[in-house]
């Protein structure tokens, strides 16, 4: 591996977000005088599928609810997006442990750094200027989020879109997810990972990963960049 850049997934991974899309989803169902809920334990379950649209799609489905018609759930999800993306306005959002000193380490040595996400870009937006006060592209080299790519995680698709925008190969970066279908979409795309699994994804199989770690703290890459 002759490394160049490392490619972070979002949610879970560069911080423990999945309680504020909840939180979010649950407002926007209030928000349109419906009486949804979405528990932990039903979150946590529903989360298996990536994509807030593609996620009330599925509880539409599993919870009988298919007189609501996809318009509605795509209004639903963008009163979603306007929730969440209050709330990371509005509150402190921390990084997970290691992540900001493995950014700057990165830029330290030169390399490259990117978001491969499922998350729509305002959410991506939202983080960044909560956390760093910068645009996406003011902090990373590449991002690529959300309906920007056909299929979502486990496809290949978004870190092949990411490794596009780098001008990189897959075996020129290294992938960080905290979740299985991360893990998965970033090995189709022919990338290492290592995984940081977060609050929803504790008992997942992270089968593939190169390492598996309870953060990023003391994480140093370096050895990986001159493994052969
Ligand atoms: C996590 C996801 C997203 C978020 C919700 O993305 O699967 O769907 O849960 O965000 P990742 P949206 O871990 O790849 O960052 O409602 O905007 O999809
Ligand atoms: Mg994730």
């Amino acid at each position: 591996m002759t490394l160049r850049a490392l490619i972070f997934d979002v949610d879970g991974t560069l911080a423990e977000t999945e309680e504020a899309h909840r939180a979010a989803f649950n407002a926007a169902f209030h928000q349109a005088g419906l009486d949804w809920h979405w528990d932990r334990a039903t979150y946590g379950r529903l989360l298996t599928t990536t994509g807030g649209k593609e996620r009330l799609a599925r509880y539409r489905a599993e919870a009988g609810l298919d007189f609501v018609d996809p318009e509605t759930l795509a209004r639903l999800h963008k009163l979603k997006t306007a929730a969440y993306t209050r709330m990371l306005a509005q509150g402190a959002l921390a990084l997970r442990p290691g992540v900001q000193a493995l950014i700057d380490q990165a830029r330290g040595r030169g390399w490259g750094l990117a978001l491969a996400t499922t998350t729509s870009p305002a959410n991506v937006e939202a983080l960044c200027l909560a956390v760093w006060q910068k645009r996406p592209l003011q902090m990373f080299d590449a991002v690529a989020a959300g309906d920007e790519v056909a299929v979502k995680k486990p496809a290949p698709d978004v870190y092949r879109l990411a490794l596009e925008r780098l001008g990189l190969r897959p075996d020129q970066a290294l992938a960080f997810e905290d979740s299985r279908n991360g893990v998965l979409s970033a090995r189709a795309a022919g990338l290492e990972v290592i995984v940081t699994p977060s609050t929803y994804t504790m008992a997942e199989d992270f089968s593939g990963a190169a390492r598996i770690l309870p953060d990023l703290a003391g994480f140093d890459p370096e050895p990986m960049a001159q493994a052969g």
